[in-house]
């Protein structure tokens, strides 16, 4: 019995319109094969509907940064995409944003804005009710869309106008108990990005209109990047899920951040070439370019302060609640990964963030043997909680190859009526292009969930 079955979809019903032809608006491969995988369709500028074979890419990025935050102490809530203006002129930010920031009014010709970040709407509701340093520390971070009505959106969902972010917020009583949050913050990152098969670089970074004066940019080094940055090769070696991590202590937290941080690394902004050239020797040198998933601020009492977030100290003095901010580009992500995983057939998914495990291709569509052992292979597959792709369309075997090539699943099954004679399939790595004939059985027991 199949029990869920949008984790087990045939194509001959799935909604995927992809594309033969390279899209003319697309500068860069992820765009590229992101509209002809059928992932997402431009809504107008710099916004984009997710169809359904990218919305589980999405998801499923959502959800391991979700896990990860959780792991490091820090709570979800939602807070809402649209904020009034008076919120942001108690900040004095209003002004400041510019034509970022997309202004809207209401009936009743108030001023709203649609959120391009969250700091004044959390640190309004912590003010409201936090009091006492018993209270802290405090992480509250949600997921949720944003909207930033950027000069040139381009790159597709890189750098979109309409983005989906996980921003967490810190609360803490003093500077020092601010920075343990910030170090968990980053160790979280590291573990993050690594799980998504990915090397992101925190690299020191500006503060931009966030503000602060200590903040990180987590960037993933590819050649379509938009930052220029510079940074010592061995922290491409270094691997933070090797290592048992422990955020209720932060002397280890801050040695993970201090390992991380002895070596150089810095956007364009913040390089220093004299001290590049000091500290790393020329051979471990790299200048490259980057894209930026991930940044991370503390900023102490910039938003505290205006919106009156007080706390008691055990002496009974009153403080103003140190902060910082932490942002994911959580659907920038999507097109990071296949900058960074991919080649001229299509996407390589790694594992974790792949829309299905398996696309089991059927050669011979309407021959009762291929039709019977597809169908046999595709229950077992999805009773075993493996997540499945059937090409079960009447197409030639040409077209079905570079489509699943195209999408990029971990692993194809290709089952035709010569093969079944002699009692096998062909089972194709994506990534390494191996394949190889094997029994039925030992198709399922390697491939299963
Ligand atoms: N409030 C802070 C931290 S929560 C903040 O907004 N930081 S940010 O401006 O750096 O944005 C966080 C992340 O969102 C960035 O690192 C980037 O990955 C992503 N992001 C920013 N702008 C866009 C955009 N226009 N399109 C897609 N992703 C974006």
């Amino acid at each position: 019995m199949i029990t869920d079955t949008s984790n087990a979809v045939c194509l001959s019903q799935y909604f995927l319109p992809t594309l033969k032809e390279t899209p003319q608006e697309a500068q860069i491969v992820s765009h590229r094969y992101m509209l002809r995988a059928g992932m997402i369709r431009q809504s107008s500028a710099g916004i984009y509907s997710w169809l359904p074979l990218g919305l589980r890419v999405l998801k499923k990025i959502e959800q391991i940064v979700r896990e990860e935050q959780n792991k490091s102490g820090a709570q979800e809530l939602l807070m809402p995409t649209i904020q009034s203006a008076d919120l942001w002129r108690q900040s004095d930010r209003y002004d400041d944003y510019g034509k970022e920031m997309l202004r809207i009014k209401d009936r009743h010709d108030r001023d709203m804005l649609y959120g391009p970040t969250n700091e004044e709407v959390i640190t309004e509701i912590v003010a409201a009710t936090v009091r006492s340093y018993r209270d802290l520390p405090l992480n509250l971070y949600h997921i949720q869309w944003k909207f930033r009505d950027e000069v040139r959106p381009r790159f597709g969902v890189m750098r979109g106008r309409e983005f989906y972010m996980k921003d967490a917020y810190s609360f803490d009583l003093d500077a020092e108990a601010g920075r343990v949050a910030y170090n968990k913050m980053f160790v979280a990152y590291l573990r993050t990005f690594a799980r998504m098969g990915l090397k992101a670089i925190p690299m020191r970074a500006e503060t931009g209109p966030i503000g602060g004066d200590m903040s990180h940019e987590f960037i993933v080094l590819a050649d379509t990047g938009e930052s220029e940055v510079f940074c010592h090769q061995e922290l491409l070696e270094y691997d933070i899920l090797g290592e048992q991590v422990d955020f209720g202590s932060p002397e280890q937290i801050q040695g993970f951040v201090d390992q991380w941080t002895s070596l150089y690394a810095a956007t364009d902004d913040m390089h220093d070439a004299d001290r590049f050239e000091r500290e790393v020797p020329e051979d471990k040198r790299i200048t490259a370019r980057g894209i930026e998933v991930g940044h991370i601020f503390f900023f102490g009492d910039k938003y505290s302060k205006p919106f009156n977030a007080m706390v008691v100290t055990s002496d009974g003095a009153e403080v103003p609640v140190q902060m910082g901010s932490y942002g994911v580009g959580v659907s920038r992500l999507v097109g990071g990964v296949i900058e960074a995983c991919h080649d001229d057939e299509g996407i390589i998914w790694p594992e974790a963030l792949a829309p299905f495990k398996i696309g089991l291709i059927n050669l011979r569509v309407g021959d009762d043997a291929c039709d019977k052992a597809c169908d046999d292979i595709f229950t077992k597959l999805n009773e075993s909680g493996a997540e499945v792709m059937y090409d079960d369309r009447d197409e030639r075997a040409g077209v079905k190859f570079s489509e699943m090539d195209l999408i990029g699943l971990p692993w194809q099954l290709i089952v035709g009526p010569r093969g079944l004679k002699s009692g096998v399939v062909e089972l194709k790595n994506r990534k390494t292009g191996e394949r190889e004939n094997v029994s039925l059985e030992s198709a399922l027991s390697r491939i299963s969930g």
